[in-house]
């Protein structure tokens, strides 16, 4: 019974970290050299800030082997990419209005979002 009760704290403790602690790492374009590595289930970083309103380039490193990894999409700007295998793939952005803008993998396992403002 006192079993159960901590499984059940410990449960409870996770989802709250989970939904409202836990903020995938985020960084700013410009930011030193920033390379989003596709590595074990997830892009690292997450979350990219970019300037609104100017094109950029975004750098995409695919350490993973996993044949899905290999998509890049993001459905809002009609993007889709292949990225070849431990080899830096730069990836046009162009200018957007501020938002978010999600990008993953053909399955949407992995997951990442470009914020633009
Ligand atoms: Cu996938």
């Amino acid at each position: 019974m006192l079993f159960i009760n901590i499984a059940g704290i410990a449960l409870i403790a996770l989802i709250i970290w989970w939904f409202w602690l836990y903020t995938p790492q985020q960084m700013k374009l410009g930011e030193g050299d920033l390379v989003i590595v596709v590595e074990n289930g997830t892009y690292s970083p997450s979350r990219i800030k970019i300037p609104e309103g100017k094109p950029v380039e975004l750098k995409f490193l695919r350490k993973d082997q996993s044949p899905c990894s290999e998509t890049l999409l993001i459905p809002k700007l009609e993007i889709s990419e292949t990225l070849p295998s431990n080899k830096l793939k730069l990836i046009q952005i162009p200018a957007l209005e501020p938002g978010e803008y999600d990008f993953h993998c053909q399955m949407q396992m992995y997951r990442g979002k470009i914020v633009a403002g």
